[in-house]
């Protein structure tokens, strides 16, 4: 079975393990039924890219429309979205800090209830 490049692994599937809080990606194959390889945990400069309080949603998207994929990431606390810019590239993507997403010069939420 082929695997798929790295970036093409973490846009096909992207897995989250809400309890530790902690973004994985699993590279994943098609074949009579979906395969999906160890998982990979997703870095943040040198370490593992981690959500306080768990929860984490994470989603794939050009968010700066410079090419390459960034990575969105939802929080539970607070109800905050998490930018990581790409730093690295489609082929081997790379994220280091995040920043929030903002509304009217503040910090966006939503609430969970
Ligand atoms: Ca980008």
């Amino acid at each position: 079975m082929k695997k798929p490049s790295p970036l093409k692994a973490v846009l096909l599937l992207l897995f989250i393990t809400g309890f530790l809080g902690i973004v994985f990606s699993f590279a994943y194959s098609q074949g009579t039924l979906p395969m999906l390889d160890k998982p990979v945990k997703i870095m943040a400069g040198d370490s593992a890219l981690r959500v306080a309080k768990a929860l984490p949603a994470p989603f794939v998207y050009d968010f700066n429309k410079d090419g390459k994929k960034d990575l969105i990431v939802g929080q539970f606390s607070e109800g905050k979205v998490r930018v990581y810019l790409n730093v690295g590239t489609n082929a081997k993507p790379k994220f280091n800090t995040f920043s929030y997403i903002q509304a009217d010069g503040k910090d966006a939420s939503v609430k969970a209830n």
